[in-house]
């Protein structure tokens, strides 16, 4: 795997992704999406034994301080809706992964960079985190799914006002308003991140995989989760893994999966 932004590290089924841009604070330029989408759509999916993703951002202050605002210079109309469709394919195949992606936040979380975050299935924070969507600020808008996403995590009224005021709010608050998952010290997140992905891992993937599934059923307008649910179940039904966790169950022993 090779990117000019991102850096990766594969261990144990788990896949640590870095965006590697400190000095802009990991912003988001066309590059780094062009990466992101490459690792999302072609690379990672052909990784062998992959359980999980972690995704973070180099350095000690920021996870990602939004879209590259030096890119936004010149942008029309037809430039920002070519540019938001193209961010929404990314983050979409981000939240349809088929295998569980965690934003571990390390500091600023801001416009795209919390959008980001909000498209991984799970969010550890560290003390220091701060999240936010100050487009207002810059006579904008989110433009990748970051009005949708917001109101999924903490509801109208809190969305509303972190999007009108372009407010931050810190770790704690992300936390008790249900964005973030986890508070931990800071350069902890990551760690805390794969300590999840490794419980996560010894679950059947493929069951894991359909609740992922089922879960974004519920968001998606053109799906009825019930029913959704009801594909999905019919599907894990017919696993190997599910004849072992049952078998494993009642002989008293611990399952191994093998996902199949
Ligand atoms: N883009 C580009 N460079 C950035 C950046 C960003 N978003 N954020 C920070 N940087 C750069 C700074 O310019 C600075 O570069 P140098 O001057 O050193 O060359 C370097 O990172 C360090 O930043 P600061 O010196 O400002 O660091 P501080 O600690 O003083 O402040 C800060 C940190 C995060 C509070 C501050 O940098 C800041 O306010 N940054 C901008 C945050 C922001 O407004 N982010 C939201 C961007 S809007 C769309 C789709 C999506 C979006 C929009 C449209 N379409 C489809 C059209 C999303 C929009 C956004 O994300």
């Amino acid at each position: 795997m090779n990117y000019k932004n991102l850096m990766t590290d594969y261990e144990n089924g788990i896949l640590v992704v870095t965006i590697n841009r400190p000095k802009a604070l990991n912003a988001l330029n066309e590059q780094t999406l062009n990466d992101l989408r490459q690792l999302f759509q072609e690379d990672a999916p052909e990784l062998k034994g992959l359980r999980g993703v972690v995704l973070t951002g180099a350095g000690d202050k920021a996870f990602v301080a939004g879209a590259d605002i030096s890119e936004f210079t010149g942008l029309d109309a037809q430039g920002g809706l070519d540019m938001s469709q193209k961010g929404h394919d990314i983050f979409f195949s981000i939240e349809r992964f088929f295998r569980p992606v965690i934003a571990a936040v390390g500091g600023y979380a801001l416009g795209g960079g919390c959008e980001l975050a909000m498209s991984c299935h799970l969010r550890v924070a560290s003390e220091k985190a701060l999240f936010g969507q100050p487009e207002v600020n810059l006579g904008l808008i989110p433009g990748y799914g970051g009005t949708q996403r917001l109101i999924q995590y903490i509801g109208k009224g809190r969305a509303l006002e972190i999007l009108m005021t372009g407010d931050m709010i810190d770790a704690q608050k992300a936390l008790d308003w249900g964005l973030a998952n986890h508070v931990v010290s800071h350069g902890e997140e990551v760690n805390k991140s794969i300590e999840i992905l490794t419980k996560i891992a010894k679950k059947a993937p493929f069951a894991v995989s359909k609740t992922i599934a089922s879960v974004n059923a519920y968001f998606e307008s053109q799906k009825d989760g019930f029913e959704q649910e009801v594909i999905e179940f019919a599907q894990t039904v017919n696993t190997e893994d599910f004849k072992e966790g049952a078998a494993a169950f009642l002989e008293k022993r611990k399952a191994v999966f093998t996902g199949k």
